[in-house]
């Protein structure tokens, strides 16, 4: 991170001059050009950066599908988050929000969580903005002061966010993060009946401990809860005997700050960073009575290590050889992820009529698939069945998909491959092939 930040310092005068140059020419041609993001427009100015390639990313919300590996760990996390902490009521205490537009204004992003306005967060170099007051949220806590002031005490947001960098298997300018705040009032913390002479707050210093309005057993009771959740969460994830450490960290909106890593496969991976919820934050919500923890955690890399996905822009595919590795996931199964070609794949459907008088059974088809066709198949589903009104009999159609590991398959080729399945099914299972 402090190589990035000097990194960005270092290099930004020269990045400067060029930027200037080449934006003086676009704002020039596109002077009174808007851009559509989210069904709304936005005038461009001389703030605009997002590109096209970035913007065809809002709105593919990985997290919400029920069976992508983002979808499957945001599941997981939500439902421990769920089981372990219920109200007195009997509901779970944390809500959930996972829909929250990642057009943010640079209030939510930066202001409203005392980032700087010098801060190197904020560069353009660093960013995805839309126009001067909105970019694509860099990190899901941009909806922290929103939800509190809404009255929300615990919540989980899970979202894209959008930053600015290199790419490579473990970094990409789109990734997903699941924020988390809880608050506390004196009641929740002290659950004695007399309270009245127990202070959260005090007029004293701040030190590398707590800060200044806090009292050091106010800090310390936060920092001892906010550590125990995420302990538990990722002895959850990454198993009872996970070796996990803390590392100090600093953000503008926590203090004390903390990181917390996992020993996974020899390295130490940061999973998230976290803290004691600055308490200038809460007064500008209108809150004076409560104190709190918040935390952050990068949801790309911990299913990395979860499902041994080894490059981060296989999340965006679309390739089925991808997803249908975890189609009959849970939020809890162990998938561990097999390597797929680089070669494309290529679709041919098969649809016959079944056989009057013999039992057919779909898994008789694909074991003729994977006999007649070998390992140039990469999948079959039943993707259609029909039953004839007079005749009585039924068909179905199978989605055949055929893929080499060392090479591009030509049309010819599968269709050769794909004519001997069909007099093989002819022969062997008595099907009746229908012509497409
Ligand atoms: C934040 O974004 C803070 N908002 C987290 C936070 C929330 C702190 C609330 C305190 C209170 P950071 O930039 O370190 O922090 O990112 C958080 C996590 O996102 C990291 O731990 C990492 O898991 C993940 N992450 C960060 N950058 C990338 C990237 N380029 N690609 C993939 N994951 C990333
Ligand atoms: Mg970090």
């Amino acid at each position: 991170m402090l190589e990035k930040r000097l990194l960005a310092c270092f290099s930004l005068s020269r990045r400067f001059l060029v930027k200037y140059q080449r934006r003086k020419f676009s704002v020039a041609i596109n002077e009174k050009e808007t851009i559509d993001v989210c069904g709304k427009k936005y005038q461009r100015d001389e703030w605009t950066n997002v590109t096209p390639k970035i913007l065809s990313h809002v709105g593919r919300n990985l997290h919400l599908q029920e069976k992508h590996p983002l979808g499957l760990l945001k599941n997981r996390i939500v439902n421990h988050f769920y089981s372990q902490y219920i109200g007195r009521t009997g509901n779970p205490i944390f809500s959930v929000f996972d829909r929250l537009s990642p057009v943010v204004t640079v209030e939510q992003n930066f202001d409203s969580l005392l980032i700087p306005k010098n801060h190197i967060s904020r560069l353009k170099s660093d960013c995805y903005y839309i126009d001067s007051g909105h970019l694509l949220r860099a990190h899901t806590t941009a909806h922290q002061v929103e939800l509190i002031k809404s009255g929300i005490d615990s919540y989980l947001t899970v979202g894209d966010v959008y930053r600015r960098d290199e790419i490579d298997s473990s970094h990409y300018p789109v990734f997903h993060q699941l924020d988390a705040a809880r608050l506390y009032s004196k009641h929740e913390i002290y659950k004695q009946e007399d309270i009245s002479g127990i202070n959260l707050f005090e007029n004293g210093d701040e030190t590398a401990e707590k800060q200044e309005v806090h009292t050091l057993d106010t800090a310390l009771f936060l920092q001892a809860e906010l550590k125990a959740c995420l302990e538990k969460l990722a002895r959850n994830l990454f198993g009872e005997d996970a070796e996990i450490r803390w590392v100090e960290s600093v953000f503008p909106f926590t203090h004390p700050s903390f990181e917390l890593e996992v020993l996974y496969n020899g390295n130490w991976l940061e999973l998230l960073g976290c803290g004691v919820m600055k308490q200038e934050i809460l007064a500008n919500c209108g809150i004076t009575d409560k104190v709190g923890w918040a935390f952050g955690i990068g949801l790309e890399r911990l299913a990395m290590r979860l499902y041994q996905i080894p490059d981060i822009r296989l999340f965006w595919s679309q390739d089925t050889g991808f997803l249908n590795q975890f189609r009959k996931a849970t939020p809890t199964s162990p998938v561990t992820y097999k390597t797929i070609s680089v070669f494309p794949q290529c679709t041919n459907d098969m649809s016959f009529w079944l056989p009057e008088s013999t039992a057919f059974s779909p898994n008789d088809f694909y074991d003729l698939v994977r006999q007649v066709g070998g390992d140039v198949i990469e999948q079959v589903t039943l993707i259609d069945e029909f039953n004839h009104p007079k005749t009585k009999l039924t068909s179905h159609c199978y989605r055949i998909v055929y893929r080499h590991m060392q090479k591009t398959l030509t049309k010819t080729e599968v269709n050769r491959v794909h004519e001997d399945i069909g007099s093989e099914a002819t022969r062997l299972l008595g099907v009746k092939l229908r012509v497409v």
